[in-house]
């Protein structure tokens, strides 16, 4: 199992699934919500219509359309309210349900956004370091995934993956 950085925009990469970090509607968005609604194609969001939204924490799986990528994984992640609304548990389950359904689905890649990172307000350490512990935890027992990618939009979060990534 590989755990890598990608420096730029999640709507280019090649893998079996890329997350989208939604809102609860999943409706679509500003973010990388809209680049990928943007990317896949008005399809998805038909298809998202049909799901019934997502929780908080929660992950459901669609088509990719358009994209390069098979799948798009729609995650929520929490809004952050300064830590004490349970808001690191509800980060860690959108990469565990994530990776689950990816899994379940037996897909050998997967990419990530920096969830809540952007207009939900999670800082940007801390979310970085929930992200690669579940993901090297989930590494561990792995069977159809071969490849995480953590997709780093902004200067600030590639460099903070690169460190995070040098420490094993
Ligand atoms: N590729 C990869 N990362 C990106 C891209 C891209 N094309 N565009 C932005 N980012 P945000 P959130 C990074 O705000 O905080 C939406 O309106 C960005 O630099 O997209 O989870 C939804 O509909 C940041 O690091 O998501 C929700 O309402 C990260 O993606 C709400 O925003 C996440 O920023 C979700 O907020």
């Amino acid at each position: 199992m590989k755990l890598r950085l990608d420096a730029g925009d999640i709507t280019q990469l090649y893998v079996d699934a890329i997350v989208n970090a939604a809102k609860k509607s999943l409706l679509g968005g500003g973010g990388v919500d809209g680049a990928i609604h943007r990317a896949a194609g008005s399809e998805l969001l038909e298809e998202c219509k049909t799901l019934g939204g997502c929780e908080t924490g929660e992950a459901k799986i669609t088509k990719g359309y358009d994209l390069p990528a098979k799948h798009v994984i729609h995650t929520v992640g929490p809004v952050w309210h300064g830590g004490n609304e349970n808001e690191a548990e509800l980060l860690a389950s959108c990469y565990l349900n994530s990776l689950e359904l990816a899994e379940q689905q037996q897909l050998r890649s997967i990419a990530f956004p920096c969830i809540s990172t952007g207009v939900y307000g999670y800082p940007k350490q801390q979310a970085a370091v929930i992200a690669v512990n579940v993901c090297r935890m989930f590494a561990n027992s792995a069977e159809s995934l071969r490849e995480i990618i953590f997709s780093c939009y902004d200067d600030e979060s590639v460099s903070i993956y690169r460190q995070l990534l040098a420490d094993s």
